[in-house]
């Protein structure tokens, strides 16, 4: 298992540590069923398009080390998850070369975009494990993303469908004035022309 230390040990402007993992979900919880559970890849893909639990399960797994930084100012540093790294499922996925964008599309509805070369920094992982146990179901079990260089609501909970195409979208937060592009160093929170 490749193990990747991605954490920086300090904490972004405004924002301040808890040892604690709050949730932070919009709505309601999705209950998920892994007997039904699958991943899908739709719109500019040339590989796989579908996967079950069991074939995420057989793909090559990995840790990050890394820091969780929420928009209502709380961070979390050094939190251990493992799964595949985007980098690894971008070998099956095979985006085309027009793919330059991707909207995440989870269980219950919510959404949220990155451009592809977000996603395929080095240290992005679809996870089903944090801190060496089963991720909570209210943390996103049983697939979540996590974005480390990016504000926590990028990072989303029970993720169904990565949805490849050639222009941005706005996700969920995003139409609702927070930024965009989410760089937590930077202090991204909100869409410019709107702070
Ligand atoms: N599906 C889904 N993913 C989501 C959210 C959500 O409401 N639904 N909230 C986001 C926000 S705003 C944050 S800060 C993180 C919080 O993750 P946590 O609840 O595991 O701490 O999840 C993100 N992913
Ligand atoms: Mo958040």
């Amino acid at each position: 298992m490749t193990a990747i230390e991605s954490t920086e040990n300090h904490v972004p402007p405004g924002q301040s540590i808890t040892r604690k993992f709050p949730v932070l979900t919009h709505g309601s919880t999705p209950q998920i069923s892994l007997n039904h559970w699958t991943l899908r890849f739709s719109g500019l893909v040339k590989g796989q398009v579908l996967l079950n639990w069991k074939q995420f399960l057989e793909l090559p797994q990995s840790t990050i080390t890394t820091d969780f930084h929420c928009v209502t100012q709380w961070s979390r540093l050094s939190n251990l998850w493992e799964g595949v790294l985007f980098q690894d499922l971008a070998k099956i996925i095979i985006p085309d070369s027009a793919a330059t964008f991707v909207m995440i599309h989870c269980y219950g509805g919510y959404t949220t975009n990155l451009p592809l070369n977000v996603l395929l920094e080095k240290d992005v992982i679809l996870a089903h494990k944090h801190d060496d146990k089963v991720l909570s179901l209210a943390h996103g079990w049983p697939l979540r993303l996590v974005v480390p260089n990016r504000y926590a609501w990028k990072s989303a909970k029970w993720i169904a469908n990565l949805e490849f195409m050639n222009q941005d979208q706005p996700g969920f937060w995003e139409q609702r004035g927070y930024s965009n592009n989410a760089d937590a160093r930077k202090e991204e929170r909100f869409w410019p022309e709107l702070s």
